[in-house]
């Protein structure tokens, strides 16, 4: 266990804290969930700063469309986040890099109209013979202090912990596994064989950039993530509507029950791991699982202050491409870029990341069982 911590830290310095839950890690989470005050609904910041959508008129002929991909008018739109809280449960301020929402327009693309798939990546190796970054033994060039016998390929794995812990330590609950990788979602033991619809998960940026490229594709602007993501709708909180279950039902494959304890998902929503894509209703524009399952790379470089920044200028963003360089100061070393939805770990007790106009972020050459991506294409 000494060297997986060691590894985990020295090798792929992997930034799963800033993937699931941000750095600033207020007191209130050293409260025991139960104890906490949890609501059905999100607070948000005085009144709505969200001003109707406008959507292009354009549409393409239905008959272009590739395959399994949907048509995205793009407009104008306000994007980012007013919510309060990070969480359901009053815990204070980490949204506030989703903060001020301001106006962007977005001109029309295509999107992917699920996570890609196992499948689909797997055409993509078996074409290329492309070999992700995890499967990848690091170098000694790379990482010059680490002893040579941890230098081993892998990469994070989601790892429940046998009882009740402090959320302030999410060492508890990621290992470094070598032999993880995506055809081996858990280590060397696991397998993907009966899983072609469950979205690619391990997939370092460079990773989904390769595959875009080969699919003729590219990955998303976070602008163009949140844009298609709302589905034409104006600040709602989520990718369908204002509340988590509507009619008592949940749209999204999240994380119910204590987190991270073993056994402690109680998989209300249908799955207590990672689910098949496109399990759930589809968003306004035909895209699934905006909301949950697995996190998604977007282009952008991560800046905490690039929404503030944005909103300076009182003008509306044309087709925003992410600030100039990354900007994490709770962990300044780490070159990130922004991930966008949450994922099927995502859970009300501690991050909401499911809200449709939150951030994530993470290094870009860090993976995890959590972690996959979308394509867009222009038109
Ligand atoms: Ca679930
Ligand atoms: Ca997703």
């Amino acid at each position: 266990m000494k060297n997986k911590t060691y590894c985990f830290f020295s090798i792929l310095a992997i930034s799963v804290l800033a993937i699931t839950y941000g750095f600033t890690k207020p007191d209130a989470v050293k409260d025991k969930p139960e104890a906490m005050d949890c609501t059905e609904t999100a607070k948000t910041s005085g009144e709505s700063q969200f001003k109707p959508t406008i959507e292009n008129k354009n549409t393409p002929p239905t008959n272009k469309t590739p395959k399994g991909m949907v048509w995205i008018p793009g407009g104008e739109f306000s994007m980012g986040s007013n919510v309060e809280d990070e969480s359901l449960c009053s815990i204070k301020g980490i949204t506030k890099d989703a903060s001020p929402v301001h106006r962007v327009y977005v001109d029309g693309y295509y999107m992917d109209k699920t996570e890609v798939t196992n499948e689909q990546f797997e055409a993509f190796v078996k074409a290329t013979g492309y070999v992700t970054l995890a499967e990848k033994k690091p170098t000694i060039e790379e990482y010059p202090n680490v002893p040579v016998e941890n230098l081993i390929a892998g990469s994070a794995v989601f790892t429940p912990t046998p009882a009740k812990v402090d959320l302030n330590n999410y060492i508890q609950w990621w290992s470094y596994v070598g032999g993880a990788d995506w055809r081996h979602p858990k280590g060397p033991q696991s397998s993907i064989k009966g899983k072609e619809k469950y979205p690619v998960v391990h997939i370092a940026y460079e990773d989904a950039v390769a595959y875009a490229n080969w699919a003729g594709k590219r990955l998303p602007t976070e602008a163009e993530w949140e844009f298609a993501a709302r589905g034409g709708k104006t600040g709602e909180l989520y990718a369908w509507g204002n509340t988590l279950k509507p009619k008592g039902k949940f749209q999204a494959n999240i994380y119910q029950g204590h987190f991270p304890v073993k056994d402690g998902d109680t998989g209300e929503d249908g799955f207590k791991d990672i689910a098949p894509t496109a399990q759930y209703q589809p968003n306004a524009y035909g895209l699934y699982d905006m909301g949950g399952n697995v996190w998604e790379w977007t282009n952008d470089w991560y800046s905490v202050d690039y929404y503030k920044s944005l909103s300076k200028s009182k003008k509306i963003t044309k087709n925003p491409q992410g600030p100039d360089a990354y900007n994490d100061p709770n962990d300044p070393t780490q070159i990130k870029r922004v991930h966008r939805g949450g994922s099927f770990l995502c859970t009300d007790q501690y991050c909401t990341r499911y809200m449709v106009g939150t951030r994530g972020k993470g290094e870009v050459r860090s993976a995890a069982n959590h972690l996959g991506f979308r394509c867009v294409k222009n038109i």
